[in-house]
């Protein structure tokens, strides 16, 4: 078993691989960035070292200033958590060969499935669904022949893109050619690459997505699905598990799926596949995370499974040890991440500090956080402060905890997403179940409108 984790990571995260590694009894060495000395994982792990200064790239994101803090601490395993380095090749690279366990995927695995055009065409290779589409597409006219092939709308996405920018949704034929080259342009000074690909259109798709852990032997569990179609400006805001438009049956395809893309790309440790749905019965495959993520805790609260626990002990070589292949889960829960954001200020970073701080709690609340009453928050880093995860029997019992929750809490000082989740837990669409991708686009549009 790994004796010395270093949380190569900070926030609500670092915290979070903190109590595992406790739990666990393993010790826990944090590096922490100038900017973080006061943060609550780095008083509490057991083990601290500065990796930098406060800007990413000089800390979380500085490789050399890591490994040295690795080999400085005697550590034998690297937890990267999500965002920085938690999905890049090269870091993992030298873990391996400095004999550091990355507690992650393989080094091919990560690979692969950063390279999303690859990852759709292995997926798609083995009968399993992608969207309709065309990949590497060089000219516009050769594009509007393949577009002939599954018709109007489309999507031009650029091949190297990710996270929704430089996509255009082309509605006929008169639109394509500016589209095109609108496209292009964006993708050419976004990811230094103009090519792009089309696709069918799905109109009003959720994103679902289906947790993985694969041990060193192969042997998986394949989680029940989330449902993370309430994003804005592709951050999701709020998750779900189980979605609610999904049955057993259906849930059953999404997870066969998802275990075949395992099994056919030798996937190991944890790791989440994402498809965008039709609503009705068609799964497509988008692409795979590499990483713990974010919403992990919906998971963990309807299943009882310490997805952070199992993630250190299979990369440690410990084997899963349950009676099941496919996870069996019991009622319902949602996330909303609580963000220093104003929503009135277009969702702006509100970064300082915190005047005053009550958190939510009672049956079916846990919270996630790394704040603290007096705590400062840095303007360098992701916005996000705390996710309240609420759980219930049913998904009427996890929403009135969560109206409970988002009533209780009291967070001063800062601007926070708090009152836009309070609206968004009294609207009939999100109660309903019936919303999708861009929906909660539409509704922060209503609430702006509403306020002039
Ligand atoms: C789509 C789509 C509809 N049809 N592709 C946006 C980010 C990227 N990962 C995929 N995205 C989409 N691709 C086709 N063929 C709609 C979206 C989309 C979306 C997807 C997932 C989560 C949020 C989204 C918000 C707007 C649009």
């Amino acid at each position: 078993m790994i004796k010395r984790v270093f949380i190569a990571n900070r926030g609500e995260i670092a915290l979070r691989i903190l109590r595992a590694c406790r739990e666990l009894r393993v010790t826990s060495i944090i590096g922490y960035s100038e900017a973080d000395i006061d943060s609550l994982p780095v008083k509490l792990s057991d083990e601290k070292i500065c990796i930098g200064p406060s800007k990413p790239i000089d800390s979380y994101l500085n490789i050399p200033s890591i490994v040295s803090a690795l080999e400085v601490k005697d550590c034998d395993a690297v937890h990267p958590g999500y965002g920085f380095l938690s999905e890049n090749p090269f870091f993992v690279e030298i873990c391996y060969k400095s004999g550091i366990t990355f507690i992650g995927p393989s080094p091919e695995n990560l690979k692969l499935m950063g390279d999303k055009s690859m990852a759709r065409r292995v997926v798609q290779e083995h009968g399993l669904p992608i969207i309709p589409g065309y990949d590497n597409v060089s000219d516009h006219k050769k594009a509007l022949k393949y577009a002939g092939k599954f018709g109007f709308p489309l999507i031009i996405k650029a091949s190297a893109g990710g996270g929704g920018r430089g996509m255009r949704i082309v509605r006929d034929e008169k639109e394509f050619e500016n589209f095109w080259h609108a496209c292009q342009h964006e993708a050419k000074i976004a990811f230094d690459n103009p090519s792009l690909y089309i696709e069918k259109y799905i109109e009003r798709p959720r994103h679902i997505e289906v947790q993985v852990i694969v041990d060193k032997k192969g042997k998986a569990l394949i989680f029940p699905e989330r449902d993370c179609s309430l994003q804005r400006r592709h951050q999701k805001l709020i998750e779900e598990s189980p979605s609610p438009i999904i049955d057993s049956s259906l849930r059953r395809k999404f997870q066969k799926i998802s275990a075949r893309i395992c099994k056919v790309t030798n996937y190991r440790n944890v790791g989440t596949i994402e498809y965008l749905f039709d609503g009705i019965s068609h799964p497509y495959f988008l692409e795979m995370n590499t990483r713990i993520q974010v919403e992990h805790p919906v998971t963990e609260v309807i299943t009882g499974i310490d997805i952070v626990k199992e993630q250190i002990e299979t990369a440690s070589g410990e084997t899963l040890k349950y009676p099941f292949y496919f996870v069996p889960f019991c009622g319902h829960s949602i996330e909303c991440r609580i963000n220093a954001e104003d929503p009135q200020k277009n969702f702006m970073p509100s970064p300082g500090k915190i005047k005053k701080l009550i958190l939510p709690g009672g049956p079916g609340i846990r919270v996630d956080t790394h704040i603290y009453e007096g705590y400062t928050v840095p303007p360098y880093y992701d916005s996000l402060i705390a996710k309240i995860i609420s759980f219930g029997s049913t998904r009427e019992e996890a929403i009135a905890r969560m109206q409970r929750a988002l009533k209780e809490i009291v967070i001063e000082g800062i601007s926070t997403t708090i009152d836009f989740h309070r609206n968004v837990f009294e609207h009939p669409i999100f109660l309903s179940g019936r919303y999708y991708v861009g929906w909660l686009e539409k509704f922060g549009e209503e609430e702006e409108n509403g306020k002039r």
